[in-house]
């Protein structure tokens, strides 16, 4: 039985390096998985590389070089990105792998003997970058794609296809007893839409290469690059290989993405999947484009921007922490140094930062370090209110996918916190030997804040929550912390021993 919470990101195309809107994604995968796992949950978070097709196989041979040594070279790049960024994916599937393989061609002998698959020719426009054909309003005049912008291109072939008009009803229920498969609901209204609007069987397979896995029943044809990407989050359960695993992980909690490719994941897959006999996701989830001049930044149009270029000025936990809290989760929202500078002065070099070292700094100056004893543990007054309020706020938004009020919410106590100091203004109690209690009291609720700070930014910012949690000097190790018991105020215990360390947050030159 499924007992694990199941998240993915997209497959990324690697016909270059990763940008910021790939990140994106992944870093909002990683903040989920982590909060999941901070609350005892049994998680898998997969993520990985979609190396068929031609949009792959042409950065190869721009190259000069075989599709399988350019794959090669670049996913250690990817891998590379993700590391820094402190994925902590529990697998990354390379489409190319034998284990994958394997499983599409189960699959789509599945469908086949599902008689849902069948031979016929065809003619349309395909964008090479989206690796798919398109109508309507998706041509821009002059024939080029309305989300790279590039030149479309005429392919006519024989082909399988998969009869993808047969489930119309089927999705349409779907929607409708699952209101929360798509999200937000905009995007879910986009789809019954689309759906209602009629569906064409789609064509599987592709001859005119040979860069996929072949068609089990016909191995001129290549299984067509999409059909095979989706795949993946079913063969990394285990799905043909280990039932008890693929039962106990699918069907995926949530699959996160942009709206570029809602409709495979939204149509196309549950269909499928339908038609193969297994149970369909439980949601996908549809985030916002990261812009660059008001346009969807991408590596066709140049205006991809590395994660490198950012983390070497402003530290992982920085980027992480940024694009989560500035973009509203789900709304498009754009990327400027500016903004980056002002927020991480702002919140994280003034707000965060200074916070730990003021109150680091009194523990030391006033208690030599060690925690004071508290006349309670309780806890009472602003302090404690607004950690009630953080404790309440922040699962919620979680898990809700509010990611950007979750953040929020974290940053608000933070600014609680700092007015809380500068209302007992403990450098004052402490001109005064009477006022030892109250001095002992407000710095104990001072370093409890700081505790819960560490708990609930480790999820967003690993790296500087547990350089945070080593200043605090407490015994347990933070990743043994789980929630709901270690947000419960009053655990940190009086005599442990605090150090000052190095700052989180460095102000930045201008
Ligand atoms: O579509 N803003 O791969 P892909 C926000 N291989 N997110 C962005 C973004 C932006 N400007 N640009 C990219 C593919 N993304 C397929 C997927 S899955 C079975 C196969 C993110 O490399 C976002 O998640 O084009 C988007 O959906 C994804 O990268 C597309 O990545």
């Amino acid at each position: 039985m499924k007992d694990t919470f199941y998240i993915t990101t997209p497959i990324y195309y690697v016909n270059d390096v990763p940008h910021i809107g790939h990140a994106y994604t992944t870093v909002a995968c990683d903040v989920i998985a982590r909060y999941r796992r901070l609350r005892g949950e049994k998680v898998f978070f997969l993520t990985g590389t979609d190396e068929h097709g031609q949009t792959n196989l042409r950065a190869a041979q721009q190259r000069g070089l075989k599709p399988q040594e350019w794959v090669d070279q670049i996913v250690p790049q990817w891998k590379e990105v993700w590391e820094r960024l402190e994925i902590s994916y529990d697998d990354f599937i390379r489409t190319t792998e034998e284990r994958h393989g394997r499983s599409v061609q189960d699959f789509v002998q599945r469908l086949y003997d599902a008689g849902d698959v069948y031979l016929g020719t065809y003619e349309g426009l395909y964008c090479i970058s989206c690796e798919e054909f398109k109508t309507g309003s998706e041509i821009l005049d002059g024939q080029l794609c309305a989300i790279h912008k590039i030149p479309l291109e005429r392919v006519q072939e024989q082909n399988y296809f998969f009869r993808l008009s047969a489930y119309q009803d089927r999705l349409l229920k779907l929607y409708e007893e699952h209101p929360e498969f798509v999200r937000p609901e905009t995007r879910m209204n986009e789809v019954v839409a689309f759906v209602k609007g009629g569906l064409q069987d789609f064509s599987m397979s592709r001859t005119s290469f040979d860069w996929g896995v072949p068609i089990p029943w016909d191995p001129k044809h290549v299984v067509y690059v999409w059909v095979d990407a989706l795949f993946n989050y079913i063969t990394a359960t285990g799905f043909g290989v280990d039932e008890q695993r693929f039962r106990s992980i699918w069907p995926a909690d949530v699959h996160m993405m942009s709206k570029d490719i809602l409709r495979f994941h939204a149509v196309f897959w549950p269909a499928m999947l339908m038609s193969a006999g297994l149970p369909v996701p439980r949601s996908v989830f549809v985030h916002g484009y990261l812009l660059v001049g008001g346009e969807k930044m991408s590596k066709t149009r140049l205006t991809g921007i590395h994660p490198f270029q950012l983390t070497g000025h402003f530290g992982v936990d920085a980027y992480r922490y940024y694009f989560l809290r500035e973009v509203p989760f789900g709304q498009d929202g754009s990327f400027s140094w500016e903004s980056m500078a002002a927020r991480y002065n702002a919140e994280l070099a003034n707000g965060l930062g200074n916070l730990a070292s003021r109150i680091l700094a009194m523990a030391g100056s006033y208690f030599g370090g060690v925690v004071p004893e508290p006349s309670s543990r309780e806890g009472s007054g602003r302090l404690r209110e607004a950690a009630t309020a953080l404790v309440g706020r922040f699962p919620a938004h979680m898990e809700a996918f509010q990611l950007s009020d979750a953040v929020g919410a974290l940053d608000g106590f933070v600014r609680e916190a700092n007015r809380y100091l500068v209302e007992v203004a403990p450098w004052n109690l402490a001109k005064d030997e009477g006022r030892r209690q109250d001095l002992a009291d407000s710095l104990y609720a001072s370093l409890e804040a700081l505790r819960l700070i560490a708990v609930f930014a480790s999820p967003v910012m690993p790296g500087a929550s547990a350089r945070l949690w080593a200043q605090l000097g407490i015994a347990e190790q933070l990743s043994a912390q789980y929630l709901p018991r270690a947000a419960q105020w009053g655990l940190l215990e009086p005599g442990t021993r605090t150090s000052k360390g190095e700052a989180l947050f460095p102000r930045l030159d201008d």
